[in-house]
């Protein structure tokens, strides 16, 4: 399906009046305030969000899965999706591969792909928490952790294979999210399996090229119950730092226990230098995988407030690897994504609203009223005409849902590639 700037620029047509009367209020109200609005559209417009290549189908839970229509089956038709995402939203030039689920059959071929679409590879994620078909030992009792030594050389070595995959690609992370775990006490010794996992680690780490990062993600529970080998931001940075520079602690919103402050999380780790990468997801239980911004959006900009001030005031840490990591069960994934871009990109502009030097003289003064209205001054501000106006200007859609739908993507794409398909991957 080719999804032009034309087709886009002709369904904008219908938005334009309105969107120009809000837009122009907005500008006006925050041009007074002092805001740089010019500088603003531009950070929106840089900030790129990359999509997993498992997110494009129905995911489903262990009771089921409800397949959508014109899914994808191969890593082409995926990157042509994500071309899709990018198109109308401007937001999504990258995506982020999972080994063995996307190993391209033609490399040159894919990276032309993407190349065409605009859209750049990110971090490779390895898989050590399914056995794979043909695989000689099994992860059913840990990857890089497990007693058996000839298990962990065949997870270390599949990381070293995802890593080759990548450079051929032009990715610059690996990411790692280990299942490694017990599900009943007794079942581990915490220590053995910990320090495994350092020296697993450590093996792939050194077969990092030189401008790569390692990015370790972390997860308090599920798929084990009982216990997690890298269980939390703690663990995580352990081993980030155990490994050394090129190491990094990636945050998933929906790997923390209930209440958990991540904003505190992600502050912190920046100031180490240590944050490396985010995956992007909203959750009510657990890691539930939903919307991003859909059941705690105060939360997401409370982390997004932490993260612009991260990235203005510590150069010690690298450039963030963003990624969505949701499920889509009963949406179409495409909306559903949107969706999240939609939500990220509000968070992020709020938090640019945030007049930074009023907040530290409120802080100083212990004004502690002072500093909540501050916060929620720029949360309660309706920001969606900006993120229409960052859109516009680099030729995506005003509206990009409204779009999706009134230029009937998704049953041109049931047309194109049949009702029965179904995803690779989970
Ligand atoms: C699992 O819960 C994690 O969020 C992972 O980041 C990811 O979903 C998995 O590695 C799929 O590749
Ligand atoms: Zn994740
Ligand atoms: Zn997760």
């Amino acid at each position: 399906m080719n999804l032009t700037k034309q087709h886009i620029q002709d369904d904008n047509k219908k938005h334009l009046d309105a969107h120009y009367n809000s837009y122009n209020h907005l500008a006006d109200a925050l041009t007074k305030k002092g805001h740089n609005l010019e500088l603003i559209l531009k950070q929106l417009s840089d900030f790129q969000v990359a999509i997993p290549s498992w997110a494009l189908g129905a995911g489903g839970t262990r009771f089921g899965r409800f397949s959508f229509y014109g899914e994808p089956s191969s890593l082409e038709q995926k990157i042509d999706d994500i071309g899709i995402l990018h198109s109308l939203t401007q937001t999504a030039g990258a995506v982020s591969l999972h080994i063995p689920w996307d190993i391209p059959s033609d490399y040159q071929a894919i990276k032309e792909k993407a190349d065409h679409l605009n859209i750049k590879f990110d971090a490779v994620n390895s898989n050590t928490f399914q056995d794979q078909t043909n695989a000689k030992e099994s992860y059913k009792f840990g990857s890089l952790s497990n007693t058996s030594k000839a298990v962990r050389d065949q997870a270390i070595q599949h990381n070293l294979d995802v890593i080759k995959i990548g450079n051929e690609l032009g990715s610059k992370a690996l990411t790692v999210w280990l299942a490694d775990g017990s599900s009943f006490p007794g079942q581990n010794n915490f220590q053995t399996a910990f320090q495994y996992t350092q020296d697993s680690l450590i093996e792939i780490y050194k077969g990092l090229p030189k401008d790569w990062n390692l990015l370790i993600e972390y997860k308090p529970y599920e798929p084990n119950f009982y216990s997690t080998v890298i269980q939390d931001w703690g663990a995580s940075l352990m081993l980030a730092n155990g490994c050394g520079d090129k190491a990094y602690t990636l945050v998933d919103l929906g790997h923390h226990l209930p209440n958990t402050n991540i904003e505190q999380i992600v502050a912190i780790l920046q100031l180490k230098g240590k944050l490396g990468g985010f995956h992007f997801n909203d959750s009510k239980y657990g890691d539930d995988d939903l919307t991003v911004g859909s059941i705690k959006p105060y939360a997401l900009f409370l982390i997004f407030n932490e993260l612009v001030y991260g990235m203005e005031n510590n150069p010690q840490n690298p450039d963030l690897a963003w990624m969505i990591d949701a499920s889509h069960n009963i949406k179409d994934p495409l909306e559903d994504l949107i969706q999240s871009l939609e939500a990220i990109q509000e968070a992020y502009a709020k938090a640019l609203l945030v007049d930074q030097t009023a907040l530290k003289n409120a802080q100083l003064d212990n004004d502690v009223v002072k500093c909540q209205e501050l916060l929620q001054e720029a949360y309660r501000t309706d920001v969606r005409p900006l993120l229409a106006e960052a859109r516009l200007q680099t030729g995506g859609a005003i509206s990009p849902i409204n779009s999706y739908r009134s230029l009937s993507v998704r049953d041109l794409l049931i047309k194109e590639r049949g009702k029965n398909t179904l995803a690779t991957g989970l």
